[in-house]
């Protein structure tokens, strides 16, 4: 009798993407630092309030030639906010669809995750830097369980006094103190660097800006381009530190942001400054919305350029193995390679709703991209929609089943060696 793993196989397996030849191992052997970019939206780049540019330097790196950006990547995160990006990131499944799966299963599940795929099949190190404390979202077990072998959180850092705001260390000294202990990991290296400071509400130490905002009357959105802001500081400091001590050349840099930062209610105070009207702003807007970044940034490369692929997060696992010329066909994974010509520009939310290059289905109602109206559809795209959502419900229902009922315990990718939690320990550097 076929089982439920066998289920969930069968749709991965038919839903697998064959890496892109052009693409494929072109950063092989390099380290690999991803760079989570906490509530940062799309709508970001290249936007400038009072005349000045909101992030100089991220819309430097979106546009250089050696960086491979997305301006139709979303955020597929639910309940779980952070810890639902992490998961995608680390696992291509899907977050649950009520709570935080690192919250919920992170402790007890098994898991093939990046950390532990990248040293058993081309011996990468791993690390995580944080400025906040390692129970948060129960990182520290599910860490564990994924094989990051190191995690480096608030314990290792002076947070004390004006270092931190709301969610831990500020992102500048989290980047310039993280340096002493990445300079110290074995090459190749799969590290994360897990942002805080612009969060919501989006407040910040004065002597730590002087960005001139807006002045609408909702102060998280005012708040909100000063953290971006800073926030871009923080990354190109850190890539003076990567320059100076050699690392950048040797390394590819993934950038991306985890979700939004301002909400569907704040949508239309912020309209107007996205050159849109409050008076007729919809469902369809908040969703187009949720575009955040997704850049791979390859040092020493120049065929780097802004794709219009749409994309998520779910598929950011399987296009960075093969990018590192790894082949991902063995795992279960319900992302795709954005490279690949069969890669599947359906992006699904967590609530079922979904986006496609064409069309954005919200409740079963069908907007047009290209005039973001709703439309009465034709026969003929009802099907394609129907189908299209037939197949959104189906890959969260099965990467609902292999989480919640643990089935990867029951499946062993060619070579995979179980990932043994206990010999890992986040113990600060004060012991
Ligand atoms: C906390 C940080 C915030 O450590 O990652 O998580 P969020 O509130 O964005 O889910
Ligand atoms: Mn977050």
């Amino acid at each position: 009798k076929k089982s439920e793993l066998d289920t969930v196989k069968e749709f991965t397996e038919s839903h697998y993407a064959a890496p892109n030849a052009k693409m494929y191992g072109i950063a092989k052997g390099k380290n690999v630092i991803v760079i989570h970019l906490e509530s940062f939206q799309q709508f970001l780049i290249d936007k400038r309030i009072n005349g000045k540019e909101v992030t100089p330097f991220l819309n430097k790196l979106y546009h250089s030639n050696s960086t491979y950006a997305f301006k139709n990547f979303f955020h597929q995160v639910g309940q779980g906010k952070t810890s639902d990006a992490e998961n995608m990131l680390e696992t291509s499944t899907y977050g649950l669809s009520t709570g935080s799966l690192f919250s919920q299963l992170g402790s007890d599940n098994t898991f093939q995750a990046a950390p532990a795929i990248l040293n058993q099949r081309a011996k990468y190190s791993s690390a995580v830097f944080h400025g906040n404390v390692a129970s948060f979202w129960n990182r520290n077990n599910t860490y564990k369980n994924m094989g990051y072998q190191y995690f480096f959180d608030a314990s290792y850092f002076d947070t004390t006094g004006d270092k931190s705001t709301g969610y831990g260390l500020k992102d500048k000294l989290l980047f310039k103190n993280s340096v002493e202990y990445l300079e110290r990991l074995q090459q190749p290296f799969y590290v994360k660097y897990i942002t805080v400071t612009n969060h919501f509400p989006f407040t910040m130490d004065k002597e730590d800006t002087d960005f001139k905002t807006t002045d609408t009357s909702d102060s998280a959105i005012n708040g909100y381009f000063q953290t971006a802001h800073y926030l871009d500081q923080s990354v190109h400091e850190f890539y003076n530190y990567l320059k100076k001590t050699g690392l950048l050349k040797n390394s590819m840099i993934v950038l991306y942001g985890d979700h939004y930062g301002l909400s569907n209610s704040e949508n239309e105070t912020l309209a107007p400054i996205l050159g849109k009207s409050a008076s007729d702003w919809t469902s369809y807007d908040n969703a187009q919305l949720q575009r955040v970044p997704f850049m791979v940034n390859i040092p020493g490369t120049t065929g780097g350029k802004i794709e219009s692929t749409y994309g998520g997060e779910i598929d950011v696992l399987p296009t960075i193995l093969h990018l590192l010329g790894i082949s991902s066909k063995r795992y279960i994974q319900f992302g795709t390679d954005l490279f690949s010509k069969d890669h599947d520009q359906t992006v699904a939310f967590r609530n079922r709703d979904f986006v496609t290059p064409k069309y954005t289905v919200l409740n079963d109602k069908i907007y047009s991209n290209e005039t973001g109206e709703q439309i009465d559809a034709t026969e003929e795209v009802q099907k394609q929609v129907d189908a299209d959502q037939k197949k959104v419900n189906k890959e969260l229902s099965l990467s609902d089943s292999l989480n919640n009922k643990n089935l990867l315990r029951f499946y062993t990718p060619k070579g995979f060696k179980k990932v043994d939690a206990a010999k890992y320990n986040y113990a600060d550097g004060l012991e």
